[in-house]
């Protein structure tokens, strides 16, 4: 398979070492290295049940890419590489969509978030994307996933798995349910957001977890990765996604929900790296908004598990019996935690923004 991918770019399959990389849990990738030359790039396969038209991703990175090169030349943009034939994306004979970028040399991925500094680095790198992208008119964008931040919707389908959900499944739920009911207001909240059309759309990452940061040996952030996502959104999606994921050092995966802390410094972290770039464009309501952005996040994904445990694993790949309802427990735990500590998170929003920034 990967030789007729491979050759599409020009690569011959046999002069290349070709590893498994990453832990994402929707798409495949791998590291491609030449034996021969020191060529390094990274493979992808677009996982196409969940992006059901995967040429949207590659039209939008591109626009996207086009922009940013006349505007901010200086940028550095991952853009995925063309084929021989132009194409930014091929479909090989087993119906799966491939795309082929460079791999930035020297460039360093973190799967945890270990300092405060790392979580600054990366929040000022995805405040920076959507920064530079102010100007650029977000109704070019194509949706490459129809409501995927839409709470509302995510809680409407969650209410309707529940109907047709097995007993013991449900059974076994039972809790995680209470908890989603108990919640509700974080998505009553959200529709009354969107229908007062409160914030503006702009260019969102949409998946904002560690492993989409480039950071350099020192751990100075370089890029964004991961660009499938990015498409018109809110900011609350970027924030609230590293709230969910930088604040504490047990991340979704861990079944000892005593390990699950909110690490105040780290949210102090994200809020001064977020501000160092998209301070001035912010409105005061997306401000206000901050705290609230991680509630829903961390409440979205917890829903998200839930259904989808419900549903009998058809989204989330889930590799033990009960695995995205553990998921969904252990994002319910960060929540309450994170709601405990709202009040200080409110205070430190208010100073960071009459301090330097
Ligand atoms: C998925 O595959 P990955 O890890 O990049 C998901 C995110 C979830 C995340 C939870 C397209 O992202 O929305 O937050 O899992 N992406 C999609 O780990 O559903
Ligand atoms: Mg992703």
């Amino acid at each position: 398979m990967f030789n007729d991918i491979l050759r599409s770019f020009n690569l011959e399959a046999e002069e290349y070492r070709i590893e498994k990389f990453g832990e994402g849990l929707i798409n495949r990738t791998w590291k491609i290295t030449g034996v021969i030359n020191n060529n390094e790039f990274i493979l992808q396969q677009i996982n196409k049940s969940v992006f059901k038209a995967p040429q949207y991703i590659a039209q939008n990175i591109n626009k996207i890419n086009n922009y940013l090169s006349e505007h901010y030349p200086g940028y550095l943009f991952v853009a995925p590489l063309p084929t021989v034939n132009g194409d930014y994306i091929v479909q090989y004979n087993d119906g799966e969509y491939y795309r082929l970028f460079p791999y930035i040399k020297s460039s360093v991925t973190l799967n945890t978030v270990q300092t405060r500094d790392e979580a600054f680095e990366a929040a000022r790198q995805f405040a920076k994307f959507t920064n530079l992208l102010a100007g650029f008119k977000v109704s070019e964008l194509t949706y490459t996933l129809a409501g995927f931040h839409d709470l509302s919707a995510r809680f409407e389908a969650f209410k309707r798995v529940i109907k047709d959900a097995h007993t013991e499944r449900l059974a076994e739920a039972k809790t995680a349910i209470e908890s989603a009911y108990k919640h509700q207001a974080i998505a009553e909240m959200h529709q009354a957001i969107m229908s007062e059309q409160m914030i503006p759309l702009r260019v969102v990452h949409h998946d904002t977890k560690i492993s989409n940061i480039l950071f350099n040996e020192d751990h100075k952030g370089l890029c964004v990765i991961d660009l499938d996502t990015v498409m018109p959104g809110y900011y609350m999606s970027d924030v609230g996604d590293m709230m969910r994921t930088y604040l504490s050092p047990a991340n979704e995966e861990e079944q000892d929900f005593s390990k699950i802390e909110v690490r105040e410094d780290f949210f102090t972290g994200i809020v001064e790296g977020y501000l160092s770039e998209m301070n001035t464009n912010l409105t005061n309501t997306e401000r206000r908004l901050f705290v609230y952005s991680g509630k829903l996040m961390i409440y979205m994904q917890a829903i998200r598990f839930l259904t989808d445990y419900l549903n009998n694993d058809v989204y989330y790949s889930a590799s033990y019996p009960g695995h995205n309802l553990v998921r969904a427990q252990n994002q319910f735990t960060l929540l309450d935690k994170y709601i405990a500590a709202e009040d200080r998170f409110m205070e430190i929003v208010l100073s960071t923004q009459n301090q330097r920034i």
